[in-house]
């Protein structure tokens, strides 16, 4: 799983990414060379507990990966800029809310509202231009197709036209209503303005004691499909993630934080974005994996070895909430809460899965 970072010039990305990563990537300068890319575990409370049970010699944590590109010049998106966004699962916009007089604003005053239409525009061009191409292309196909190849590029020109219709109309494409069908049909386009999004305000300091209510206020603003809010101090959060975790904490207490709002970006990012984990036990590990909402079981597999998609031969699935109830999964199968799945099964939030595979 891997969540891109944009943002206007000097808004945050990179104070943000070194806070998610623990990272100490150079900040206040333009990002030069290659992206910044870095690792960060989701927490997740059911793994402590299933370890507290199972206790096992290690835990695992799901991963996203975090890449910080470069900002794009106002108004356009550079070809190098796409080619890494394209490939994120999802997006992370960091949108400037700090006041300091020593960070020019390209636009020289601070508005979130109008820096968060601002990029969403920019997503939704770079989707027209490839949208036009692929219309020209249909067309020029159409041309020569013989029928039956006719009625599937028909299908494809209309649906595309919708969209760019829509896009035209400032409707982004992850806020159009798309069967599952369409969906899959345009996946291998990588449209930008398709991928789940997730708004964070970067305030300042000063800010702190209103962070909650100003959330508030914003999730109200953009409560929209496949789009979630958070608020963070950046800054804050950067120093923090310097610290080892118990000066961190004892900070955070200090200032009267309890619950780290890093800890809860980083599980918006993975939940809300339409990721799900499942957990994996083998006699030495509990692993908590991540997937996208609605994956099939066999895919599933494929996350943990490569192995064990090809050999696919069942699963054997318990949710995490009957695994508490009995306390092991011997006793789950005991019981008859363990229950046994094919490849197209679609894996749940929370399932805990033994995969059994013959390669
Ligand atoms: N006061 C204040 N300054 C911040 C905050 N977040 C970032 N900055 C400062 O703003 C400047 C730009 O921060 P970066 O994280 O480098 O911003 P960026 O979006 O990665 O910038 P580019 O990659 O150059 O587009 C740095 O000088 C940061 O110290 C904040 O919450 N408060
Ligand atoms: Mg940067």
């Amino acid at each position: 799983m891997e969540i891109g970072i944009i943002g206007l010039p000097k808004s945050g990305k990179t104070t943000v990414f070194n806070a998610l990563t623990k990272g100490k990537a150079e900040t206040g300068t333009y990002a030069t060379g290659g992206p910044n890319v870095g690792v960060t575990k989701v927490p997740d409370p059911r793994l402590d507990v299933l370890n507290e049970m199972l206790q096992p010699k290690r835990k695992v944590l799901a991963e996203v990966r975090y890449i910080d590109v470069a900002a794009p010049t106002k108004g356009e998106l550079s070809g190098q800029y796409l080619a890494h966004l394209s490939k994120a699962d999802a997006l992370l916009h960091v949108v400037r809310a700090f006041e300091d007089d020593k960070v020019p604003h390209i636009e020289g005053s601070i508005n979130p509202e109008r820096d968060v239409a601002t990029l969403d525009m920019e997503l939704s061009y770079s989707d027209l231009s490839i949208l036009e191409k692929r219309l020209q292309k249909i067309e020029t196909s159409l041309k020569g197709a013989k029928a039956h190849d006719r009625e599937a590029f028909a299908k494809e020109q209309a649906l595309l036209a919708r969209i760019k219709s829509a896009l035209e109309n400032e409707v982004p494409i992850r806020e159009q209503e798309l069967t599952e069908e369409e969906t899959k049909a345009i996946s291998s386009y990588q449209f930008l303005s398709a991928k789940p999004l997730l708004i964070v305000f970067n305030i300042s300091e000063e800010m702190l004691p209103q962070a909650s209510s100003l959330e508030e206020e914003w999730r109200t603003t953009y409560q929209r499909p496949h789009l979630e809010v958070a608020v963070l101090c950046g800054k804050l959060e950067m120093e923090l993630a310097q610290l080892d975790d118990a000066d961190a904490q004892e900070f955070r207490s200090t200032m009267g934080v309890t619950e780290s709002a890093l800890n809860r970006m980083i599980r918006l990012s993975h939940d809300l974005l339409g990721l799900i984990s499942f957990f994996t036990v083998v006699s030495d590990e509990v692993k908590a994996w991540t997937i996208q909402r609605d994956t099939m079981a066999v895919k599933a597999a494929g996350k943990v070895h490569s192995d064990m998609e090809r050999g696919f031969i069942r699963a054997e699935v318990i949710g995490y909430e009957e695994l508490v109830k009995c306390g092991s999964i011997a006793e789950g199968r005991k019981r008859g809460l363990l229950h046994t799945e094919g490849k197209s099964y679609i894996v749940k939030d929370g399932d805990v899965i033994t995969f059994l595979f013959n390669v």
